[in-house]
């Protein structure tokens, strides 16, 4: 790992950002062998690939190399990585990413609808096996829904998949919307509950509800950093958890262990109270999964299918 501090190749970070942790620990859970960190970004490095004109905050740089050292430090074989907004509809820092990877990393890309076929192409040849569609106020500009589903129809011949990223207060809304996309459909951290609320509460039911009967929902069942209010706590001999997100994690993975995905979020964009250790994160996923056939299906089997479903991994 390498313990150089981030800069911003010539930017000026968002106030209050916090750096992604440099120093991060070695996981005491072993990973299965062939482990895929199934959310993850690039950005920049600023100076080779300049931040969007539209972005919303400026990041600090998080370069393929060393995202690729903490693949190997955290014990992971794969990554795959997500275009981050403040890189907008440039996909190049991803792109060249995938291309530097010698095949161990697979992309999820953002496209405008004028994106040309030939386009697509290339972006398919570098890796990129679905798009994004993000509806967080706070981070993109409002995109209308024909435009979207004109995307959708045109990825779907390709084989690849929609992933979504959204707050859980507006699931009703956008409900009509992500069950008429005609692809696989991967939701972005459980669909962003609020964990103050319980967990069989009526905003969660309605995300489970979602998932149980679209049975091409997946959803990744990741950052607890983000998602928690509580913040980490230590258990007794036990690495520091994220107590409040573990009933919301654990849930999905019971009830839909094969259509779940995990992943760090490196480099952890927006974090302004508290920056994980990369290998802790790493440790929560015992608290979530604690059978070691799940973490098969989470952290290989699952990923694998989506992501390289050309290898045939467990079929
Ligand atoms: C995440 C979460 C966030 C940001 C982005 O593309 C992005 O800018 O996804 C966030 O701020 O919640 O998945 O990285």
């Amino acid at each position: 790992m390498t313990n150089d501090k981030p800069t911003s190749g010539g930017f000026t970070k968002t106030e209050g950002w916090l750096d992604w942790y440099t120093g991060p620990s070695k996981p005491k859970l072993q990973l299965p062998a062939g482990s895929v960190d199934a959310h993850c970004h690039v950005f920049g490095p600023g100076e080779s690939f300049p931040y969007s004109e539209k972005r919303k905050y400026t990041p600090c740089d998080a370069s393929k190399a060393q995202l690729f050292a903490l693949r190997d430090h955290l014990g992971f074989a794969r990554n795959v990585i997500v275009q981050a907004t403040c890189h907008g509809a440039d996909n190049s820092a991803m792109v060249d990413a995938l291309l530097s990877s010698d095949g161990k990393a697979r992309g999820v890309a953002t496209v405008t609808r004028d994106i040309s076929d030939e386009a697509l192409q290339d972006l398919h040849a570098a890796g990129v096996r679905g798009v994004r569609f993000n509806f967080v106020k706070r981070l993109v500009d409002f995109t209308p829904k024909e435009e979207l589903i004109e995307i959708a129809n045109r990825i779907k011949p390709l084989g690849w998949h929609v992933v979504i990223y959204f707050e859980a207060v507006d699931l009703p809304e956008l409900w009509d919307f992500f069950t008429s996309l005609p692809t696989t459909v991967v939701v972005d951290h459980m669909g962003r509950p609020d964990v103050t609320k319980p967990v069989d509460g009526p905003e969660f039911a309605l995300f489970e509800r979602f998932m149980a009967t679209h049975p091409n929902v997946w959803s990744k069942v990741t950052c607890p950093e983000r998602l928690s209010v509580a913040g980490p706590k230590a258990l007794d001999g036990q690495s520091p958890t994220y107590l409040d997100v573990v009933p919301f994690a654990r849930r999905l993975i019971e009830r839909f262990p094969d259509r779940v995905l995990w992943g760090t979020d490196w480099p952890h964009p927006n974090l302004k109270d508290h920056m994980p250790d990369d290998g802790l994160l790493v440790d929560f996923i015992a608290q979530i999964a604690p059978e070691a056939a799940t973490r098969q299906q989470l952290l290989v089997d699952n990923p694998m299918r989506l992501y390289w479903p050309e290898e045939n991994h467990g079929a």
